[in-house]
């Protein structure tokens, strides 16, 4: 892995915070964190995981290859412990819930190595009895566990999980596209389908490169109207947004894309549609700067919020 990969943000954490943060919620017992010697960023980018459990341990010879990180893991790791999980930082989507997949499997018997498959193919992370514990301490240069899984074909065990979270950072483009892959809350208002145009809006949207992942038409009531705008309870136009918001129904939906949330405030337009740009939303659909035809999150927190409000 290149010095500074582990270090690649995605959504605000780098994606050594995100495994190792993972590990840590999973049944796995301790979770050591295997850094090149004197990688003080990568110890300040666990930053409080450190407090809640994750050890930290240098890698003994950095220039070797990956056998000298399994080596300082696996020497780091309690002598007792039944199982060594082997985990990688590049692949920051695998949740608990998949290492724990992998030691429910490990804990049934299902095998003195278990793995796992995505679609078929054998992948990390890798499970390994603690009677593999001397071979594991055995490799040398750029050998991986998987110089030791090829040794016992017959003690290995799959356990499929979803490509889509066990997908690593290797190719830059996987980069480019999961960094910036959000998911925001779209609201279309009353005014826009007392107007005819939702089918019109939905059409933007999705020719926008926004997919519409979760959709419903309902009819908000004055006091859920109210707790959703509650941020503009201080402000001028509070009662008459209200009023208007559950003055018809509305259409909710959950947009997804790259940058999604930023983006889709683009294609909206500003606020006031008398400000907005040409061929934006609110340009072409919008009566004035209260009946603006759509909603749009502002940011990641607000996004996350709003579409646990509707979904
Ligand atoms: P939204 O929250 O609906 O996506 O719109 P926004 O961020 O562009 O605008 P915001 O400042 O959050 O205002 C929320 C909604 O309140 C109505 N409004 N009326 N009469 C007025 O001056 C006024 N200002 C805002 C609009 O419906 C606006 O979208
Ligand atoms: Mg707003």
């Amino acid at each position: 892995m290149r010095r500074a990969k582990h270090l690649i943000q995605i959504e605000g954490r780098s994606i050594l915070s995100r495994a190792a943060g993972a590990l840590l919620g999973s049944s796995a017992e301790e979770v050591v964190v295997v850094l090149a010697p004197g990688d003080r960023e990568g110890v300040s980018a666990l930053g409080a995981l450190e407090l809640r459990g994750v050890r930290v341990v240098f890698a003994e010879s950095p220039d070797e290859g990956r056998a000298a990180s399994v080596r300082a893991g696996v020497r780091a790791t309690a002598p007792g412990a039944a199982g060594l999980l082997i985990a990688l930082a590049d692949q920051p989507f695998l949740e608990a819930a998949d290492f724990d997949a992998l030691i429910r499997a490990f804990g049934a018997g299902a095998g003195g190595i278990v793995h796992a498959a995505y679609a078929g193919e054998r992948g990390t992370p890798v499970l390994f009895a603690a009677r593999y514990r001397e071979e594991l301490l055995a490799l040398r240069g750029r050998e991986g566990g998987r110089v030791v899984i090829l040794r016992h074909p017959g003690e290995v065990c799959a356990v499929a999980l979803d490509p889509a979270r066990g997908r690593d950072l290797d190719r830059p483009e996987d980069l480019l596209v999961s960094r910036s892959m959000q998911r925001t809350l779209s609201i279309i208002k009353p005014d826009a389908i007392a107007a005819g145009k939702l089918g019109g809006i939905l059409q933007h949207i999705e020719d926008a490169g926004l997919r519409i992942v979760a959709m419903r038409m309902l009819h908000l009531t004055p006091e859920r109207a109210q707790e959703f705008y509650a941020v503009h309870r201080e402000r001028p136009f509070y009662q008459g947004l209200v009023a208007f918001m559950s003055s018809g129904p509305v259409v909710v939906s959950v947009l997804e894309g790259p940058d999604a949330i930023a983006h889709y405030r683009t294609v909206m337009g500003a606020t006031n549609p008398e400000e907005a740009e040409a061929g934006t939303i609110r340009k072409l659909y919008a009566t004035d700067v209260e009946r603006n035809a759509c909603h749009g999150s502002d940011g990641p927190e607000t996004a996350e919020e709003e579409i646990a409000f509707f979904f």
